[in-house]
């Protein structure tokens, strides 16, 4: 049995708020929000591949700060996990697959459509956020 494709997002914070980005592809994902990422290439570390997926799709430098406990399943042989993390430098734009960003205090948190394997993650994101 092969190894699912590892699936990296970011949980990126700014002063109490978290980006959503809304993907613009492909069309059975257009619409839906989600934490920002991608996939892992074969033989790159997870965190890296985190790092250049912010910087290619946003445009920024972040900085990991912990990985989210658990790991949530995408379609067959893709699984996903994420790390919260920090801006180091740039403003996030949508430079690649989404249309829109959108930064969400606590009170709007499902005040967007995330994709529904995004809604565990999320969930994660917050408990582990609990003082
Ligand atoms: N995916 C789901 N939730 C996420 C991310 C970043 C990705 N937070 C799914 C969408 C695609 C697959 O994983 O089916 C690969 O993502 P990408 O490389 O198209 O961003
Ligand atoms: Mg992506």
């Amino acid at each position: 049995m092969t190894e699912p494709t590892v699936v990296v997002a970011a949980a990126l914070q700014e002063s109490g708020r978290l980006l959503a980005a809304r993907r613009s592809a492909p069309p059975e994902l257009a619409g839906r929000w989600e934490l920002p990422g991608g996939k892992v290439e074969p033989g790159e570390d997870p965190k890296r591949a985190l790092v250049r997926e912010l910087r290619e799709e946003l445009g920024i430098g972040a900085e990991l700060v912990a990985p989210v406990p658990g790991e949530w399943p995408l379609k067959p042989g893709y699984v996903l996990r994420v790390w919260t993390a920090r801006l180091l430098s740039g403003r996030p734009r949508p430079l690649e697959d989404h249309d829109e960003l959108r930064w969400l205090g606590p009170d709007e948190i499902w005040s967007v459509d995330w994709l529904d394997q995004d809604v565990p993650a999320v969930k994660a994101v917050l408990a582990a956020q609990q003082p």
